[in-house]
């Protein structure tokens, strides 16, 4: 046998989908496990919009968590898009995690979700985040609320924002994965780019920064990356990265918010976000915005496709 065999057939692989209404912690989740910030997370439900893959290597066990959106109901394309993202989550996952909230409420949303999740075949997993807000009691009048929603295979509760937990859950998830190769090399933790993680972490102040339908309303897209050539400037220490982004958002009237008086806004934006990527690069950054009105982006397939959206 080849030395190499053996081992192969020891490992064990699986793709972990994160699903759940808006807000319950998803993204913190994916980043808490990972050990690295590769979600954006705010405040603003609907703040993830695509699928984000973080892996996980430990004790010959590789697991391949994926974030996803808030589910909610779909009115733009864009909306429409981000549905399809998490039903693409479910079907292909080996295993399901729907997190809720320990302080929330369930009502008629839980129940779809529920049915949803009763036809999969994979194992459900129940985690009640956020567990730092509540008393033992009031978690535990939640798991009772949750536990003859659906035949969960495991019901865990955690906090995903102070970490705590996090160790039983992956244990859970090891003992459940099933045997099989690696799908990832050991390096490779996430497919999300640079460029991307960068737009990201933009949106993610603005949507810490701004309030009610602007956040939803804003995209943003990298435009330039200079690294070096006749375009780097001058004034930059060698090594560094100038990033240019193009700020999409609703109407003129966003526009004008988002800028602030005096441009007061989109310097604290741009300021906070500089200070982001220079920690996500590890090097020099310098980050230039511009703010742009495109009215109805959300509803126009090509622009959507443009934005990798
Ligand atoms: N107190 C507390 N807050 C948490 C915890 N986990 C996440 N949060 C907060 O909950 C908010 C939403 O977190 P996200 O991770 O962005 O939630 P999400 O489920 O990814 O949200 P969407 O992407 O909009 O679906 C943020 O303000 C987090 O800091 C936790 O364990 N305890
Ligand atoms: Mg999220």
């Amino acid at each position: 046998m080849e030395p190499d065999a053996g081992r192969s057939v020891r490992r064990k692989f699986a793709t972990v989908a994160i699903i759940g209404l808006p807000n319950v912690g998803k993204s913190t989740l994916l980043n808490a496990l990972t050990g690295e910030k590769i979600a954006a997370v705010s405040q603003t439900p609907q703040t993830t919009r695509t699928k984000i893959l973080g892996v996980v290597n430990r004790d010959g066990v590789q697991l391949a968590f994926l974030d996803t959106p808030g589910i909610h109901r779909a009115n733009y394309s864009l909306n429409k898009r981000m549905m399809a993202r998490v039903e693409a989550a479910i079907d292909g996952a080996d295993l399901i995690l729907w997190m809720v909230e320990a302080d929330g409420f369930y009502g008629p949303k839980e129940r779809e979700l529920a049915k949803r999740l009763s036809q999969a075949a994979q194992p459900v997993y129940l985690l009640i985040n956020k567990v730092d807000l509540v008393s033992k009691a009031k978690l535990l009048e939640k798991v009772v609320a949750y536990k003859d929603l659906l035949s969960f295979r495991e019901i865990v509760p955690i906090s995903a924002r102070s970490e705590q937990n996090l160790t039983p859950l992956w244990e859970i998830l090891q003992r459940d994965a099933p045997a099989g190769d690696w799908h990832y090399l050991e390096d490779e933790f996430t497919d999300q780019t640079e460029r991307g993680l960068a737009a990201e972490f933009i949106r993610e102040k603005i949507l810490r920064k701004t309030r009610e339908e602007i956040p939803h309303g804003v995209a943003v897209m990298i435009t330039d990356w200079i690294e070096g050539g006749d375009d780097y400037p001058e004034d930059m220490p060698p090594g560094g990265v100038f990033v240019r982004a193009d700020i999409l958002c609703d109407n003129k009237n966003h526009r004008r918010i988002l800028l602030g008086k005096e441009g007061e806004k989109i310097r604290d934006i741009r300021q906070s976000a500089q200070r982001e990527l220079k920690k996500l690069l590890q090097r020099p950054t310098r980050l230039e915005l511009f703010v742009k009105a495109d009215s109805g982006w959300r509803d126009r397939p090509d622009k959507l496709d443009w934005l990798r959206l």
